[in-house]
């Protein structure tokens, strides 16, 4: 059984991006609509850019499944960009007649400039089109599949965006997998619907001032068994996992695991979640501090993971930046944009963290065939007395 693994491929105004995942079970059902729901998903969110009208993103299977279901081998799946028929000159894989302008001005926040320095580029295009947030479109593509083997599993993965901006919905306490049903409905994808009007206008007047905002999402699953992860290594943790997942997003630059920054300020009687066994509901706690994980094994409880994005770096009123072929004090690239992409980043996320349970359940539970793994989770639900 190869390990689980995945990879994508792709530049924003290429042909296409390409996700391979690896590593799952056959027989494994996958349905093409939900798939494609998947991505249209990650579409989503008031404050997207022109690009959005272009895009239409679906998934074309072009390897691992057969007849709506797994084969055990590798998924090969492609996204097509619509519109690198707006550039096939100039993200043309082969050499073209045409004279082709460079990017010399990086920007402040992006890969651009220690991307060039570090591959001896001289147009920050050949950096700046694979650090692209397009990219996150194939970790959606792969995401869905992993998503697919959960939910056989019986685990879901759900988001909602708690900040953008200056804006914050109220804290959301305890939430089952139900509250999550209208999420997409709301233009910004929080749960609050005051929070999301004042959050749109948040948007629109930063938008007029050439401005772009970052933000916090929030990513919560459910129907996990204890013991997902391990403590036995710095590898194995699910946490440590979860952190470089959910940071691998472009723009992310933090995460936390559960009520991280709060209980660091509080006394450890007030930080844990007390152990609780009745005849009723078998294990279980009152609170969930630690978003599910302890010991970097999931606990049984919701897992409950935070993202927080910068404002996005490319700006319709340019930072200053110094030209890489004169020397010259210069602005910054400016370049069709998006003013906010939280909405979005929490379906990413979404993806991240399935990518992350998929792989730590194949581990666990092992199993060519989807029924091994069902067989093997159900025997651990027994051994452990595990009623939820
Ligand atoms: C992106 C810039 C914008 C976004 C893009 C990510 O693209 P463009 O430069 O073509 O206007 O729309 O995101 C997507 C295309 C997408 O599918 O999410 C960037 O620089 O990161």
């Amino acid at each position: 059984m190869a390990a689980f693994r995945f990879t994508t491929a792709g530049e924003s105004h290429g042909p296409g991006l390409v996700a391979i995942v690896e590593g799952l079970p056959a027989g494994l059902e996958l349905e093409r609509e939900r798939l494609d729901r998947e991505m249209a998903r990650r579409q989503l969110g008031h404050g997207r850019g022109g690009r959005m009208k272009i895009e239409s993103d679906s998934v074309e299977i072009r390897s691992g499944v057969r007849h709506g279901r797994t084969l055990g081998s590798p998924i090969a799946v492609l996204v097509a960009n619509r519109d690198y028929a707006n550039w096939e000159e100039r993200m043309s894989p082969w050499p073209v007649d045409a004279e082709i302008e460079e990017v010399h001005t990086p920007r402040p926040g992006h890969a651009d400039l220690a991307g060039l320095m570090k591959y001896g580029f001289r147009d920050a295009r050949n950096v700046l089109e694979r650090a692209s947030a397009r990219e996150t479109a194939a970790r959606v593509a792969a995401g869905a599949v992993a998503k697919e083997f959960l939910r056989a599993l019986g685990v879901t993965v759900h988001s909602h965006v708690i900040r953008i901006g200056s804006v914050s919905a109220p804290e959301p306490g305890v939430l089952e997998a139900t509250d999550f049903a209208g999420v997409d409905e709301s233009p910004v994808r929080t749960l609050d619907p005051g929070a999301a009007e004042r959050m749109v206008a948040e948007i629109d007047r930063l938008r007029k001032a050439n401005e772009s905002l970052g933000g916090i999402f929030e990513v919560r699953a459910f129907g996990l068994v204890p013991g997902i992860g391990s403590h036995v290594s710095w590898e194995e943790r699910l946490d440590s996992r979860l952190a470089q997942a959910v940071v691998s997003i472009q723009a992310v630059k933090g995460v936390s695991v559960g009520e991280a920054w709060e209980v660091a300020a509080l006394p450890g009687s007030e930080s844990h979640d007390e152990i609780l066994h009745t005849e009723e509901r078998g294990w279980h706690r009152e609170t969930n501090r630690a978003g599910g994980v302890e010991g970097g094994m999931t606990n049984g409880e919701p897992l409950v993971v935070r993202g927080a994005l910068k404002p996005i770096s490319t700006l319709t009123k340019p930072l200053r930046t110094v030209d890489t072929e004169t020397l010259q004090p210069a602005e910054a690239l400016r370049e069709r944009t998006d003013s906010t992409v939280v909405p979005a980043a929490g379906v990413v996320a979404e993806a991240m963290v399935a990518l992350v349970l998929a792989r730590a359940h194949r581990e666990k539970f092992g199993g060519d065939h989807i029924d091994d793994v069902l067989g093997a989770l159900h025997a651990y639900r027994e051994r452990i007395g595990w009623r939820r």
